[in-house]
């Protein structure tokens, strides 16, 4: 490993300042410095690793300087970690239940969940790919945040003050998504292109009609900051070919109202490999040209206020017709079947990554601009579309190496493209398009993110790089490995690896990264009996000493105070079949005074934290005693902080249970084999 200048200073330094805390000879010293060459010898360790350690470690109570929002997979919950110490701070749950927040288990947080239903269905997994943070003037604000959920084209809203989700969305319009959630500058719209064409509306029509009846379509779900809600009667929807839309990314400063999207199958092909058809693998990559999709955002919006749109499954939607005729969508060729499209900093260039190409294009958007004024198109698409000439709308192309995929950038006018294939991460300059240097990841790079490296000014200083594939880096953990993200430092040429971090909810795809101090996430809900999901007082918020059980036409009520160290009521009877409603408040208005609330068998787990107030509803179905009980350790008494959740029978005088009908034998099992003795 080579060293630096700054490291050999660094380790002399650090040597020095043993000797000096020491008083002896550093070599010999058991102080600091000594010690740290003793630790380095018996941990094998170079001093390009006690570098990669000193940039990283952060000691006990010194905060990150960046939080990282990464896509937390299939779990369909968001990961929060702190760079460059790689801490995971928080799994925030979206798109499925999360225990520990209490996510999912009380009134509010199940009415979020259930804006997720997809034809009135419970979802328990999502594809979470894309976090995206609320921009003001295209740079992170620190306010919101939004993921989308591939596989069944939902969207949702985070709301940074609590880290809480508040909502979430999907539109029966598509049935899946992939460039999803990227915002405009003012985080106007969010935006959702689909991924696999269908025909809109969640209709029926055979696959063969493809050409004919499948469309795809982009999403612009328009938020409302001041409600941080999206506001679904003010967003629409444009109407695409099926052409399988990837990747997008709204465009800024000069090129802000317009949006990007690649796309991968102008083949329009569908499969049928049992049917004489070529496989979509092979089908969707014949042509040397797909399409970037431009589309003008603002003009569409303004189209739809005028009343040119359709309204299907409850979407406004700009048809295919219009949004070619009027000026709202072009396309421009791109090399075939690529991924990613990102914006540089000052909104002028477009970088599509090659992906089956060692080249990313690089797109202007003046230049582009310029063609669609001038009204000069090479021709149309069968969907009546007009084709910009791909030669005049380029600034270049530049060699990567194998697999581009996505793009990030920094402060000094370089890009870094994930070179998938290639298992690299390419550093190049925009204007020149040369490479300037690349670091290897192990292993299959696929999405990389570089400190607020996609808005109008990035900070570069980071990047992490996401990989697909762990193989050799951790301990094996069966066959499902982790994923590995990789940090960087990009203040040092070469760019110097620094730390692995085994990721184990997959398969995450995005990441954003934001300054820490632009976040101020409160600690309590104030005042006590806040609901957290709409920020106000809850209407059956509890307070101290009114806590109550009142039977009424539509069940029991239970107003209830949690605070250190008990519940009250700390007993609550009700008759089988009552409808229960619990209203607890946390009472608490102290940092991290956060109770649990816990009632077996009933699958009831919350999360109050200081200030917070549940609403729960259930049918008490079930005779019983059932003993409730806080979950969070709160104080010295808190597995005092208990109570009786006793539910009678229907009958006055309970008849004992009847005897349980005799189980059948069952076969007898071989006896087990004694396990060996454990060694002391
Ligand atoms: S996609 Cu995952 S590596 Cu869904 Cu953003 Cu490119
Ligand atoms: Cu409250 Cu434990």
């Amino acid at each position: 490993m080579m060293l630096t200048n700054g490291m050999t200073w660094f380790v002399a330094g650090a040597l020095a300042l043993g000797a000096c805390s020491s008083g002896t000879t550093p070599q010999m010293s058991a102080g600091g410095g000594a010690g740290l060459q003793e630790l380095m010898k018996a941990r094998n360790l170079s001093e390009g690793d006690v570098q990669a350690a000193l940039k990283t470690y952060t000691p006990t109570g010194k905060h990150d300087e960046y939080y990282m929002f990464a896509s937390g997979g299939h779990g369909g919950q968001i990961i929060v970690i702190g760079v460059p110490s790689m801490r995971i701070l928080k799994y925030i749950g979206v798109f499925v239940p999360e225990p520990w927040q209490g996510y999912g288990f009380d009134n509010q947080t199940k009415e979020v969940l259930a804006g997720g239903k997809r034809h009135g269905k419970d979802l328990t997994w999502a594809d979470t790919h894309h976090p995206a943070l609320s921009e003001t003037a295209g740079d992170y604000d620190g306010q919101f945040l939004f993921i989308g959920d591939k596989a069944n084209a939902r969207m949702a809203v985070i709301d940074l003050a609590d880290f809480t989700t508040k909502q979430i969305v999907t539109s029966h319009l598509i049935e899946s998504d992939h460039g999803a959630a990227f915002v405009t500058p003012n985080t106007e719209y969010i935006i959702e292109p689909t991924q696999y064409a269908a025909p809109l509306g969640g209709v029926y029509a055979d696959v063969k009609e493809y050409k004919e009846k499948y469309r795809g379509a982009a999403i612009f779900w328009k938020f409302d900051r001041d409600k941080g809600r999206i506001d679904e009667d003010k967003s629409f929807a444009i109407e695409l070919p099926p052409y399988v839309q990837d990747l997008s990314d709204a465009g800024k400063l000069v090129s802000d109202g317009w949006a990007f999207c690649n796309s991968l199958n102008t083949e329009l092909v569908y499969g049928g490999n049992l049917e004489g058809n070529p496989p979509m693998e092979s089908g969707w990559s014949q042509n040397d040209m797909d399409f970037l999709h431009v589309m003008n955002w603002k003009k569409a919006a303004e189209l739809v206020a005028a009343g040119k749109s359709k309204t299907i499954a409850g979407m406004k939607v700009l048809p295919l017709e219009v949004a070619a005729a009027e000026g709202v969508l072009f396309f421009v060729p791109e090399p075939k079947s690529p991924h990613g499209v990102d914006i540089t900093p000052d909104g002028e260039s477009i970088v599509i990554g090659g992906k089956l190409d060692t080249h990313a294009t690089v797109y202007s958007f003046n230049k582009m601009k310029a063609l669609i004024d001038a009204q000069k198109f090479e021709g149309k698409d069968a969907y009546g579309v007009p084709i910009l000439a791909f030669k005049d709308a380029i600034h270049g192309q530049v060699d990567l190496g194998l697999g581009p995929l996505h793009t990030q950038f920094d402060d000094k006018g370089f890009a870094y493209t994930s070179l998938f294939i290639e298992s690299a991460t390419a550093k190049w300059s925009v204007k020149e398009l040369k490479v300037v240097e690349k670091i290897a990841s192990s292993y299959n790079i696929g999405h990389l993110s570089t400190a607020e490296g996609d808005t109008v000014s990035p900070d570069g200083k980071y990047l992490v790089m996401m990989n697909k594939w762990a193989l050799d880096r951790f301990a094996p953990v069966g066959p499902l490995l982790p994923q590995n993200f990789q940090l960087v430092d990009l203040s040092t040429s070469p760019m110097q690896l620094l730390y692995d971090m085994p990721i184990p909810l997959g398969e995450p795809h995005y990441a954003q990264m934001i300054k820490a101090d632009k976040l101020k996430p409160h600690a309590i809900y104030k005042p006590a009996g806040t609901d957290p999901i709409t920020g106000e007082k809850a209407e059956h918020a509890v307070e101290g000493g009114k806590e109550r059980i009142e039977t009424r036409g539509d069940g029991v009520h239970v107003y209830m105070s949690a605070i250190r160290s008990h519940f009250t009521p700390d007993i609550v009877r009700v008759k089988e079949g009552d409808t229960v409603h619990l209203h607890i408040t946390n009472q608490e208005q102290a940092d991290d005074a956060t109770h649990g609330f816990a009632l077996d068998s009933y699958n009831i787990n919350l999360s109050l934290e200081p200030g917070e107030h549940s609403d729960v509803t259930f049918v008490a179905d079930r005779a019983g005693v059932f003993p409730m009980y806080c979950t969070e350790f709160c104080s010295a008494l808190h597995l005092e902080m208990a109570g009786y959740f006793l539910v009678e029978p229907k009958s006055a005088a309970p008849a004992p249970e009847p005897a349980p009908a005799p189980e059948p034998a069952p076969t007898p099992e071989p006896a087990p084999t004694p396990e060996p003795a454990p060694n002391p």
